[in-house]
Order: structure tokens, then C-alpha cells, then sequence
């Protein structure tokens, strides 16, 4: 069989793994760029064949160009490759994986760095939202060593700070999909939101989960993952997201009181299996969710610590909220204008690091 070869890099990405490319090596036909995209990360559930490491957090790939948006760098397109069904979803974005982008553009010679810190704006191409990047460039160069830990990672690498602005409606085209603070699936009660990621929020205990059990144990439990579906298919079409069988959003997040001292505790469906953290972007709209007044989060959210209601009524005020998940926590710092009838999230900041893997020719048939 007649191969192809073309230049990749591997980095993870927070806590995902990915595989990227320089737009310009990739088919500019789309059904092509995907063809190639499967090929090169694998087609079936084992990715025996690709570079793929046959879960959602590794089964990832971004597409990277100079940005012809005036003030902006870089073009990123986010491909979700899901695992076992040989298609891709270009429908979510992944805060993780971002955290890779500008890394790799330096790598490239896409980005020149400055001396001490790179700052880098990202054109999001799944949202049309912007995010910039903050990297450490001691003597122009990129550096992946440094004294930051993130959960879900082990060891400590170089901090990536990501500033997102303005992420609401991302995907559904607007911050509460359903029009709604809180609807109503099979009884059970939710908050759908989107600050970036396409999330449904609902309360751990209404599902009869205690929202503290493993993501084996809740992958395990048949009868929670059939229920979290059919409401998910249900209420996917009134997010904007039409028809959500087999799509990568939106995901599902179970929330009951943190344990931690954060603001929340989260066991999130991304959205067939249990995250072993949770995502970026999946973090900054469950955050939102767990301070917009009314939603399903009242009542469980610990304020005290974060004084979430000392901003209500004030006019823009920043505050860092922790969101525990099953192995440790994320913290995002938000931004939140409290001057209209819901708080507006006006950017939300966090804090990933990533790591070159590998580079080289990859090869596809
Ligand atoms: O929410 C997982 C991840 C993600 C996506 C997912 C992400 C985000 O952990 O921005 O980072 O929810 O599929 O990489």
C-alpha cells in the first residue's frame, strides 16, 4: 500500500494528548483533511493503526495556521476523532488541547517568541471565540519545564496561562440554550449552558448517585449511563445542537457539595464515558452554571469560600472558583459583569502546561 507522510507533532495538552498539524500539510478539501485525520490518529476503537490512544482524551488532533483576523496570530481548528466509529466531530472545541497550540506554533517557526513570555491570540475556528495564551519563552525558546501541576498530570511543567474571552454560546449560539434557567427531562432537573463547551448540568443525588464514586464505578452503572443518554438525546435539539446521537456534545455533568474546599464537586460524562478530571471549557461552563441565580447548583454550591455572593450587585469583579473532579481539582479565574439580569462571564482565565511528545513524518495510506 502506497503511504503518504506528513509532518506532525504529538504534544499533550493539559490533560489530553494530541496529535497536530500545520493547516498547509493537511488536504484543504475538508472530507480529505478528515480522511487523512482518521488515517493518521486510527479508525476503529482500538487506533491500533494510527497514533490515537483509543480514549476521547487521546483520540485528538488540532489544525494550525497564521490568522489573517487583524490583532490575531493563529487559527486553531479542534478534531475530536471519535474513537471507534471511523468519523470525526468538529462541533465542540478542547481548552486542553489549546494549551498546545501555541507551543507548537513556536516549534513550527509559525510564532516567533519574545524574550521571558510569549503572548499568543487564538482564533478558536469551532467557536469563533478567542482565547490568549501566556507562554514561557526564556531566551525566545520554548520551555516545557517549570514548577506547575495539574491535576490529572503528573509532574510539574512550565504554566500555560489560557485567558478566554467572551466564550458563551460557543457551540448553541447562546449562553442558556433552552432559553431556560432550569428545565425539566424525566423529571429530573437540569441547567444547560454554554461558556464555551455544551454542558448539561444537573444534581448528582437526583440521578441516586452520591456525585463522589469513581468514573469506573459510574461507567460501570448501566442504568445511570442509559438515563444520562436519553436526556441527553432529549434536550441536545433544544440546545441548538440538533440530533446529539453519537456526537461529542453536549456532555453531561453530575455536580453535588465539594468536599475540597472548591466550589463544586463534578463527575462529568464527556459525554458516553466518565471524565477522569474534566475539561477545560467543560469547567468554565459548569462554573457558570454554579453562579447564575436559580440554577440547578443552588443550594449546593459552597459560597463561602469564594464569596460568590459578595459580587451580586456589584458591577465587574473577578473571583477564582475551584471545580473538584475525581482527580483533584481545576481552578478558574472568572470575570463576571453582575450589571444585567444574569451575570456575564466576561472572560474566564485557568491554567494548563503542555509537552512536546514527539515530531516527525506521520504516515497515512
Ligand atoms: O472542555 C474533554 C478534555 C476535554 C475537552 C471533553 C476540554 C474542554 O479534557 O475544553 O478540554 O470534555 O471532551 O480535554
Amino acid at each position: 500500500m502506497k503511504q503518504t507522510s506528513i509532518p506532525y507533532m504529538q504534544f499533550r495538552g493539559g490533560s489530553s494528548k494530541g496529535v497536530y498539524f500545520l493547516a498547509s500539510d493537511l488536504p484543504k478539501d475538508k472530507t480529505r483533511r478528515d480522511q487523512v485525520l482518521l488515517s493518521a490518529l486510527g479508525r476503529d476503537a482500538s487506533q491500533i493503526d494510527g497514533l490515537g490512544g483509543a480514549t476521547a482524551l487521546a483520540s485528538k488532533a488540532a489544525v494550525i495556521s497564521k490568522s489573517n483576523t487583524a490583532g490575531v496570530d493563529l487559527d486553531y481548528l479542534f478534531v475530536q476523532i471519535v474513537v471507534g466509529e471511523n468519523r470525526v466531530d468538529i462541533t465542540p472545541n478542547c481548552g486542553n488541547i489549546l494549551a498546545g497550540v501555541g507551543p507548537f506554533a513556536i516549534e513550527a517557526g509559525l510564532l516567533e517568541a519574545s524574550d521571558g513570555e510569549t503572548k499568543v491570540k487564538i482564533n478558536m475556528l469551532n467557536s469563533g471565540k478567542i482565547c490568549e495564551l501566556i507562554l514561557q519563552t526564556p531566551n525566545r525558546m520554548m520551555t516545557y519545564e517549570g514548577d506547575t501541576q495539574i491535576d490529572g498530570v503528573s509532574g510539574t511543567s512550565a504554566p500555560i496561562i489560557c485567558n478566554y474571552r467572551d466564550t458563551s454560546g460557543s457551540a448553541c449560539g447562546s449562553l442558556l440554550p433552552t432559553g431556560n434557567v432550569v428545565d425539566e427531562v424525566n423529571g429530573i432537573e437540569l441547567t444547560c449552558i454554554d461558556n464555551g463547551m455544551p454542558v448539561v448540568v444537573l444534581r448528582a443525588s437526583d440521578l441516586n448517585i452520591s456525585g463522589y464514586e469513581t468514573p469506573d464505578e459510574l461507567n460501570a452503572n448501566d442504568q445511570l449511563v442509559q438515563a444520562l443518554e436519553s436526556i441527553r438525546l432529549q434536550i441536545g435539539p433544544k440546545m441548538n445542537l440538533g440530533d446529539v446521537e453519537g456526537a461529542a456534545v453536549p456532555k453531561i455533568c453530575m455536580i453535588s457539595t465539594p468536599r475540597r474546599g472548591g466550589l463544586v464537586n463534578t463527575r462529568t460524562f464527556i459525554p458516553y464515558k466518565c471524565h477522569t478530571a474534566i475539561g477545560v471549557l467543560g469547567a468554565v461552563s459548569v462554573a457558570t452554571a454554579c453562579i447564575l441565580p436559580g440554577s440547578v447548583a443552588t443550594g449546593l454550591v459552597k459560597v463561602g469560600n469564594h464569596q460568590i455572593s459578595d459580587l451580586v450587585g456589584s458591577k465587574v469583579s473577578s473571583t477564582a472558583v475551584s471545580i473538584e473532579h475525581p482527580l483533584g481539582a481545576i481552578l478558574v479565574t472568572l470575570e463576571v459583569d453582575h450589571g444585567g439580569i444574569l451575570p456575564k462571564i466576561k472572560s474566564a482565565g485557568l491554567i494548563r502546561t503542555a509537552r512536546l511528545l514527539s515530531r516527525g513524518e506521520l504516515y497515512v495510506s
